[in-house]
């Protein structure tokens, strides 16, 4: 018999805010490891503590399982955060997200998406014509998860993002998390960037041109973040997609591209 395989999610929260989050897919055998090193996240590496943490793990049912490839990685270098946000806006619509649309979203998540003008715990789940958001709860949003790089392509991912200087572990979990999104039905593009205070890098990525890093997206210091999936409802029955982003697991066989970083201005 196969091992089993387990869903592994961590939760942490510090006095009742979304303060870090993890999803995993991995082996029995590794559940404890895997389970250790996500908990040990209750401390980040700015040395704050969450107050309550909660770690859950779920068989998963192996036949159920799809492979995919790792959309390609680009890097933009920009002088500062607002020219990020330019850039952002720009990705966007080339991706097919309108002008306006695109904007507010950006607001959106710099203004702290969850009511009160805080953290989301997920994301939020945006219609690409009006710009309306569909997520049920605007504090919990869309969590996705089962998602993970297969057992037998961990050494190697992890060798070409480390020979680009790119093995850090938010990298790593974010480029996961942004293949399974683009390769969800009805999905347009997706808006991120972390509410780690220390961690200002972001992405914007979409189907058709892949994985889009921007070095600077906030100010440092700044605990605001969040992701937008910008979604066609006329593409996709939103229960299929919600569906999908949640519980179908995915596991992702192999990297595509990853271009050297290149510098963005807004003249070019
Ligand atoms: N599903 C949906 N939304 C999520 C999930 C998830 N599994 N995990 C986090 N979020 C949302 C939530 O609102 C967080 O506040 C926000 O995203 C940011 O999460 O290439 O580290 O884990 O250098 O802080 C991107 C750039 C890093 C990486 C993103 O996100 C790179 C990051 P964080
Ligand atoms: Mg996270």
């Amino acid at each position: 018999m196969d091992e089993p395989l387990f869903s592994v999610r961590m939760r942490a929260s510090l006095m009742g805010k979304h303060f870090a989050g993890a999803e995993r897919i991995v082996a029995a055998s590794s559940l404890g490891e895997v389970t250790a090193e996500l908990m040990s996240r209750v401390v980040n590496s700015a040395d704050e503590c969450a107050d309550e943490a909660y770690c859950s793990v779920e068989r998963i049912n192996p036949d159920e399982v799809i492979f995919e490839l790792l959309p390609d990685v680009s890097t933009f270098k920009v002088a500062d955060w607002e020219a990020g946000r330019r850039l952002a806006q720009r990705l966007l619509v080339d991706a097919q997200v309108p002008e306006a649309v695109a904007a507010n979203a950006i607001k959106t998540l710099a203004d702290g998406a969850a009511p009160g003008g805080h953290v989301m715990r997920g994301a939020i789940l945006m219609d690409v014509q009006s710009g309306r958001r569909l997520e049920a709860d605007m504090a919990r949003g869309i969590r996705v998860s089962r998602m993970d790089l297969a057992t037998g392509a961990r050494q190697e991912v992890h060798r070409q993002l480390a020979s680009q200087g790119l093995d850090h572990y938010r990298v790593c979990e974010a480029l996961v998390l942004a293949g399974k999104v683009v390769c969800a039905p009805g999905l347009v593009a997706e808006l991120c960037w972390s509410d780690a205070p220390d961690y200002v890098t972001g992405y914007v990525s979409s189907p058709r041109h892949g994985y889009q890093r921007i070095s600077d997206m906030k100010p440092a210091g700044d605990k605001l973040g969040g992701r937008v999936f910008f979604v066609d409802p006329a593409a996709t029955e939103l229960s299929m997609l919600i569906d999908f982003l949640e519980q179908q697991p995915v596991l992702f066989n192999a990297l595509g591209q990853i271009y050297s970083p290149q510098v963005w201005t807004d003249d070019e």
